[in-house]
C-alpha cells in the first residue's frame, strides 16, 4: 500500500480508506462542508425570483437550475460524509455558526436582472474554481466537481443570456443589467478568497495538492475571461482603474474592499442572519420529512432481514 506521501507526490487520488494526516482530514471537512453550504444556501437568492420570473420558459429554467444547486450540495455532502462525520453533525455547526459558506450568497437579488448576473458572473466564478478542485488530491471531492463543473457551465451560459437579452432590450432592461453588473462584480471578486498573503490555508493546501492555483491567479483567470464578456454586452465594469496590461497581458484591476469582505465573513453582511434564519427555520420545518424517510428505510431493512 503507498503512503499518503507516495500517493500525494505520484498525483494519484487519496480515497476514503487510505491512510491520511488527520490535519488534511480536517481541511477537506471545513472546505467540502463550506462548498456544500454554499450551494445550499445558494438556492436562496435565486429561489425567491422563481415566482416572479418574467415568463414560463425563464421560471422552468431557473427551477432546474434552483434544483442542480440542491444535487451539488448533495453530492458534496456525500463527499465529506467519506470522511467520517455526518450530515445530520454538518448542519448543526452551520446552524450554529461552527461552518462558513460563501460570502456572495448574503447579497439581496433586487432585480431579475441579479438572476442574469448570478448565473454570469457567480457561476461563472465557481466554475473557475472549481475546474481546478477537478484535479484536487481528494478522488470523491474531484469526481463530484466533474458533474458539477458540466452542470455550471449550462448555469453561467443561461445568466449570460439573461444579461444579453437585457442588454439588447429597452433602455430600462439595459439599466436593469448594468446595476446588477455594478452590484455583483466585487462580491464575485470577493468569492476567490483573500489575497495570497492573507490566505491561512493556501500554503498548506497546495502542499497537499487540494488547491492548484492560487486565490490571487484565479481571481485573475476569472476578470481576464469576463471583461471581455462585459464588452461584448456593451456593460461597463464598474472599476474605474480596470485596464488591459500589454507587460503582464492581463487586467489590471482597482482595489478590492476586503473590509466588506471579512465584514460578510464574520457574519456582517447585508443578509447573513436572514439566510441561516431561513435555513434553520426549513430545516426545522422539514422534520417530518426525515423522520419519514428514516421510517421507510428502517422498515425495508427489517423486511430484508
Ligand atoms: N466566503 O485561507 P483561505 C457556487 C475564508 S459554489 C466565505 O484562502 P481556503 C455555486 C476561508 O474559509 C461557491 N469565507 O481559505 C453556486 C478561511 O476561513 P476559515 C462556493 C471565505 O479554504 C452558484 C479564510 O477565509 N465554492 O457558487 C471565502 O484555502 C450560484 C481564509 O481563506 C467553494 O466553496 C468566501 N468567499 O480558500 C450555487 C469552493 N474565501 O475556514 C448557487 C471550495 C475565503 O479558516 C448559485 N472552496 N474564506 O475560518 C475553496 O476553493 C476555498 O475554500 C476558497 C478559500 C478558495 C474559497
Amino acid at each position: 500500500m503507498p503512503s499518503f506521501d507516495e500517493i500525494i507526490a505520484a498525483d494519484h487520488k487519496v480515497e476514503p480508506r487510505d491512510e491520511m494526516p488527520e490535519a488534511y482530514r480536517h481541511t477537506l471537512i471545513r472546505q467540502i462542508a463550506q462548498h456544500a453550504h454554499s450551494e445550499i444556501i445558494g438556492m436562496q437568492p435565486e429561489g425567491t425570483w422563481i415566482t416572479r420570473a418574467p415568463t414560463l420558459k425563464r421560471k422552468a429554467i431557473l427551477m432546474a437550475k434552483v434544483q442542480d444547486e440542491a444535487g451539488h450540495g448533495l453530492y458534496l455532502y456525500s463527499a465529506v460524509e467519506t470522511l467520517g462525520v455526518s450530515r445530520n453533525e454538518l448542519m448543526e455547526r452551520l446552524h450554529a455558526g461552527r461552518q462558513k459558506y460563501s460570502s456572495i450568497f448574503n447579497y439581496p437579488t433586487l432585480t431579475w436582472g441579479d438572476i442574469g448576473a448570478i448565473g454570469w458572473l457567480v457561476d461563472g466564478a465557481a466554475i473557475t474554481n472549481q475546474l481546478m478542485l477537478a484535479r484536487c488530491s481528494y478522488g470523491p471531492y474531484a469526481r463530484a466537481m466533474v458533474k458539477i463543473c458540466k452542470e455550471e457551465s449550462f448555469h453561467q451560459r443561461q445568466g449570460f443570456e439573461i444579461m444579453l437579452t437585457l442588454a439588447n432590450g429597452t433602455a430600462e432592461q439595459r439599466a436593469m443589467a448594468q446595476d446588477s453588473l455594478d452590484r455583483w462584480w466585487w462580491p464575485s471578486l470577493m468569492m476567490f478568497g483573500p489575497h495570497d498573503a492573507e490566505s491561512t490555508h493556501s500554503e498548506q493546501s497546495t502542499a497537499w495538492k487540494i488547491k492548484r492555483v492560487s486565490n490571487d491567479r484565479l481571481r485573475q483567470e476569472f476578470v481576464d475571461m469576463t471583461v471581455p464578456q462585459a464588452e461584448f454586452l456593451g456593460l461597463t465594469v464598474p472599476d474605474p482603474e480596470l485596464r488591459w496590461n500589454e507587460q503582464t497581458n492581463h487586467y489590471d484591476t482597482g482595489p478590492i474592499d476586503w473590509d466588506e469582505f471579512w465584514a460578510v465573513v464574520k457574519g456582517n453582511g447585508p443578509l447573513n442572519r436572514e439566510r441561516i434564519a431561513h435555513k434553520v427555520a426549513v430545516w426545522e420545518e422539514n422534520a417530518w420529512v426525515r423522520a419519514a424517510a428514516e421510517a421507510h428505510a428502517a422498515k425495508h431493512m427489517g423486511a430484508r432481514d
